[in-house]
């Protein structure tokens, strides 16, 4: 009997331990716009559930106060490492200085802040916008032989991912003086905007005919532009070329279905190599790089199929 007492007690004080050493996190989320950022939010709370960590989760439904109040509340929570999916680049020095007199450690995920203080967060895990332009850009112009008249469908305006994209596609179609943007427009990454824009677009160019290409920073939007070209009595992927950024599984569907032609992956799986950061952190290392580069592939016909089946999507 006594063991059997010791041998509890025992197991209830390493469980006690375990849970006193279990870490907090909170996790400032953008919201729920597209398919790829519930992949990502999804991705970020199984990897916490995974490793035992306790994760306050702040959908901020693409709102910079709500993410900015979220924040806040984490830090008047105490909570061990706060992680930023910043909407925007701007507006985020005074809430970081706050964290960092509290001495909580922040990792900013995905998109990027602007601030002058490069000590106010770790590091940032994310991928590199500018190339996912250029890779979009250079099928369209080698597809096109550097011939196309674009109508482009931005995101959220001050994201840096629709100003890297923006950068990146810019440059490198620059090199191709038949290749133009004849209008362009944000549809803030979501399907029902990209919808929208992109029937106010086609319209404005007398139906879309002489239209090669549009240039979607986001599926969702592609995906939504995909059922106003239709609607203009033109198919998507033939009469009209798609291209895309974030490669979701809907994404794989429309390109295997003709409509879309290509989409470049980002990986929404931040949250593994977020939680490694924090223990590193809190294990004392220092010199962390400012950029944590998370890549992806380019998907066409050729390939898209196949990533279906490796992602054993329904
Ligand atoms: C890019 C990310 C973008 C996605 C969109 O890393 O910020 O935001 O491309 C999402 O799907 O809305």
């Amino acid at each position: 009997m006594r063991t059997l007492f010791k041998t509890l007690t025992l197991a209830a004080a390493i469980g006690i331990t375990a849970t006193a050493n279990a870490l907090t996190v909170g996790f400032a989320q953008v919201g729920s716009e597209s398919g790829w950022r519930t992949s990502f939010s999804e991705s970020v709370k199984a990897e916490a559930e995974k490793r035992g960590i306790t994760l306050k989760f702040s959908d901020a439904q693409q709102k910079q106060e709500n993410q900015i109040k979220a924040v806040r509340s984490f830090i008047a929570q105490r909570v061990d490492a706060i992680l930023i999916a910043p909407v925007v680049e701007t507006g985020w020095q005074p809430v970081l200085m706050e964290a960092k007199r509290a001495r909580i450690p922040v990792v900013i995920l995905d998109r990027n802040v602007s601030v002058t203080d490069q000590s106010l967060y770790i590091t940032r895990i994310a991928p590199d916008f500018e190339l996912e332009g250029q890779r979009a850009a250079n099928w369209l112009t080698e597809k096109t032989a550097g011939k196309c008249a674009i109508l482009e469908l931005q995101g959220t305006v001050g994201s840096s991912a629709a100003i890297g994209r923006m950068k990146g596609f810019n440059d490198t179609i620059a090199k191709f003086p038949e290749t133009k943007i004849v209008r362009s427009q944000t549809a803030e990454f979501t399907r029902s905007k990209g919808k929208e824009v992109m029937e106010t677009m086609l319209k404005a160019e007398g139906g879309g005919k002489n239209i090669c290409a549009i240039w979607a920073h986001n599926d969702e939007m592609a995906l939504g532009a995909i059922q106003a070209v239709r609607e203009a009595g033109l198919q998507p992927g033939k009469d009209i070329l798609i291209v895309s950024v974030d490669a979701v599984d809907d994404a794989l569907k429309s390109i295997i279905a003709g409509d879309i032609n290509v989409s470049v992956e980002l990986s929404p799986h931040l949250g593994g190599p977020a939680f490694d950061v924090i223990n590193e952190f809190r294990a004392g290392k220092k010199d962390f790089e400012k950029w944590i580069r998370m890549g992806g592939a380019v998907y066409t016909q050729e390939n898209a199929a196949a990533e279906l089946v490796k992602r054993g999507a329904k």
